[in-house]
């Protein structure tokens, strides 16, 4: 194979890996080389289903020809062009068609690089927006415990994940964080949306009583958390969420990144649980993971209050080289063409009952102690091995790759997202493969 790499393990110390066992890794590397609609390749040669649409990203699965054909025409046709007081007509037109498909009154898309510049970008958006409406004492960000929102440090100041904060100093300050809504004891194995714990919204009503609306700002959540393990809302959750928001003056901010672009079997989250927000961040599907691009999607009042004042003068200070570059849009039209001309967006709704049926026939296997899923997305907790939290998960992870299927894990906690164009029978492989691996590993 022509891009195969030929490599040694002592060639592998220049690149400091992301989120990754550096050593570990540079002892038994794991290399993926090439890549085809469910599958990759390995360097060894073997075909690795993927379980996890890359990292939670590659919606229509891997070198679609539509998206690949998008990137070379457009890199031979403009392939930069300033983001700040220029324009090009490409991004515009896939402007247009985010908001089209967005839910009811997300009338604005700003472009991003990532989904943790998203994050960055949306709570900048919250905080302006008061302070353009001459409501600037609003200053207070509120986060949850156990939420991603990425890396940087907005993101990590109003996540809920004690390993990517507590390195960092001392972070934004004026943010509150709700309490996370996993309760096992309670919701053990139930398919969907959980029964018990909607009540935990309240606790925003504690948080405003504590200081006052008039210092809130914003409230960001995923709708439902990704990487701390696949946390589905309790029923009525949101709704909650967003009926406290209204009464209090709050901005309410979903982190789609993840939910977004069909994971839930619906365009957004915000469609699922019939709950609009008034920011909603993405990445990722975007354009199916194939380009890096963020899209925060913004409600018309929001996106309005900044359009004072004369009209020479910059509105938002704010932006990144690469907003809206024209390859990434070009990407990423064609990745909703694909997604829609495939009805990829809803194919998560179609299979659900498969998967959750597939996903809880795993219930009686060694070391588990819950499953759960929503749309095309699972988790299967595993009992941790006293005193060595992740050991058990990670060898899944490791056996399950042996065995030929990607799968990610989190804590003891296996999360699973395959690419929207996945089949009953590479469910059933998944299924199959960790039945398997949970059999053999202590
Ligand atoms: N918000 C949410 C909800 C996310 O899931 C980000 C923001 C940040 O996106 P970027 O593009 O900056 O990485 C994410 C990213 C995993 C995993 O397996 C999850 C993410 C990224 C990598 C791995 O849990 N989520």
């Amino acid at each position: 194979m022509s891009n195969r790499l030929s490599v040694k393990p002592n060639d592998l110390s220049a690149f400091w890996m992301p989120f990754t066992a550096n050593r570990q890794f540079k002892q038994a590397p794991r290399m993926l080389v090439a890549a085809k609609d469910m599958h990759y390749t390995a360097d060894d040669g073997r075909r690795i289903l993927d379980g996890t649409a890359g990292l939670w990203c590659v919606n229509a699965g891997h070198c679609r020809p539509r998206i690949t054909e998008a990137i070379q025409h457009q890199a031979a046709e403009l392939d930069y062009a300033p983001a700040f007081q220029m324009g090009h007509p490409i991004v515009f037109e896939f402007a247009n068609r985010l908001v089209d498909m967005a839910p009811e009154g997300m009338d604005h898309v700003f472009f991003t690089n990532s989904g943790s510049e998203s994050v960055d970008t949306a709570l900048k958006i919250a905080l302006a927006y008061h302070r353009a409406k001459g409501d600037g004492s609003r200053f207070r960000l509120i986060g949850r415990e156990r939420g991603y929102h990425g890396v940087n440090f907005g993101g990590i100041s109003v996540g809920g994940i004690v390993s990517n904060r507590k390195m960092f100093g001392t972070l934004l300050t004026g943010v509150d964080h709700l309490a996370h809504t996993h309760l096992p004891a309670k919701n053990a194995f139930t398919r969907g949306e959980p029964a018990h714990g909607a009540d935990l919204a309240d606790e925003l009503e504690r948080i405003v009583t504590l200081h006052d609306a008039s210092t809130i700002a914003a409230v960001i959540v995923e709708p439902v958390a990704g990487s701390t393990g696949v946390l589905i809302p309790p029923k009525g959750y949101l709704k909650r969420l967003r009926e406290i928001c209204d009464k209090h003056g709050i901005l309410l901010i979903f982190d789609e990144v993840i939910t977004g672009f069909g994971r839930l079997g619906t365009p957004f989250a915000a469609d699922y649980f019939d709950v609009v927000p008034d920011i909603m961040t993405t990445a990722k599907g975007v354009t199916n993971g194939v380009i890096p691009m963020g899209a925060v999607f913004v409600k018309k009042e929001i996106h309005d209050a900044f359009m004072a004042g004369p009209e020479h003068l910059i509105e938002f200070f704010h932006g990144y080289t690469y907003s809206g570059n024209p390859i990434a849009s070009a990407a990423g039209i064609a990745t909703l063409e694909t997604y829609k001309e495939e009805g990829l967006l809803t194919r998560g709704a179609e299979l659900g009952p498969y998967w959750e049926d597939a996903l809880h026939s795993l219930k009686d296997a060694p070391h588990v102690i819950d499953i759960r899923n929503i749309g095309l997305v699972g988790a299967v907790e595993l009992e941790a091995i006293p005193g060595q939290p992740t050991k058990r998960a990670f060898s899944a992870f490791l056996k399950a790759f042996e065995k030929g299927v990607l799968i990610r894990t989190t804590g003891d906690i296996i999360a699973l997202s395959p690419p929207l164009i996945i089949e009953k029978g590479q469910i059933d492989e998944i299924v199959d493969c960790l039945r398997g691996v949970l059999n053999e590993i202590e």
